[in-house]
């Protein structure tokens, strides 16, 4: 019989234009270079059925109530849920651009209740490793393509920044199911080696755990 270690499940959150998915495609590159079995995925997942609704919203192509939006990303989760968990199962390590705290951030920075925008989430499967990129408002604004969509709104980004930083003083430092705060105002080199160093710590830590936790609770 084998035994497969499973994959590290890593979370990359941040304002619109911290560098996220940049720094998520050279994580997955840097991996696999590393024969480190690698997917990326990515929330809102734009192409189910689901995911086109938010998609419609998010380019103010349709106007949806602050709920039910919130819930549709948050069933954009759910639908993925069985996917996230037979990639980790068979050794693959996810990277995943957005997630529930993108979730719970940009709800409650439109000034649904905290409490109310976290309970669709709790006990999707919880990261092993959020990497938070942090950036000033200012600095994500003058990158290019600000302004595109929605949310792209220098007052609304900085509220969604600290809940943000709420939602990740909650949790560990260190170990299982921590988050790192990064600075990702530095030059694309520099926060790709701090990341790599993270990523680094939990894909080791991982090889001694069974599976996967549950998210806030
Ligand atoms: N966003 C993203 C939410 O409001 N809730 C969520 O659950 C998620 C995953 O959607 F402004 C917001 C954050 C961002 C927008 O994200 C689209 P991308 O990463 O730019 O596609
Ligand atoms: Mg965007």
């Amino acid at each position: 019989m084998s035994t497969v270690q499973r994959g590290a499940f890593i979370v990359i959150e941040g304002l619109d234009r911290s560098g996220k998915s940049t720094q998520a495609a050279l994580l997955q590159s840097r991996l696999q270079n590393a024969n480190v079995s690698v997917k990326l995925m990515k929330f809102p997942d734009r192409t189910t059925p689901v995911g086109k609704m938010i998609d419609a919203y998010l380019r103010s192509q349709s106007d949806v109530d602050d709920r039910t939006i919130h819930l549709l990303f948050s069933a954009n989760r759910w639908e993925a849920v069985s996917s996230i968990e037979s990639t980790l199962a068979a050794g693959t390590t996810i990277i995943c651009d957005r997630y529930a705290f993108s979730g719970v951030a940009f709800s409650a920075a439109k000034g649904l209740p905290l409490a109310w925008c976290r309970s669709p989430d709790v006990s999707l499967p919880a990261p092993d490793l959020t990497l938070f990129l942090d950036i000033s408002p200012d600095i994500a604004k003058s990158r290019g393509g600000y302004g595109e969509e929605r949310y792209e709104k220098e007052e609304l980004q900085r509220r969604v920044r600290n809940i943000f930083h709420q939602l990740g003083d909650e949790l560990p430092k260190d170990g299982a199911g921590r988050w790192a705060v990064i600075d990702a105002g530095r030059d694309l080199n520099t926060v790709s080696e701090s990341l790599w160093h993270e990523v680094a710590i939990t894909i080791h830590d991982c090889t001694k755990q069974d599976s996967v936790g549950k998210l806030w609770q």
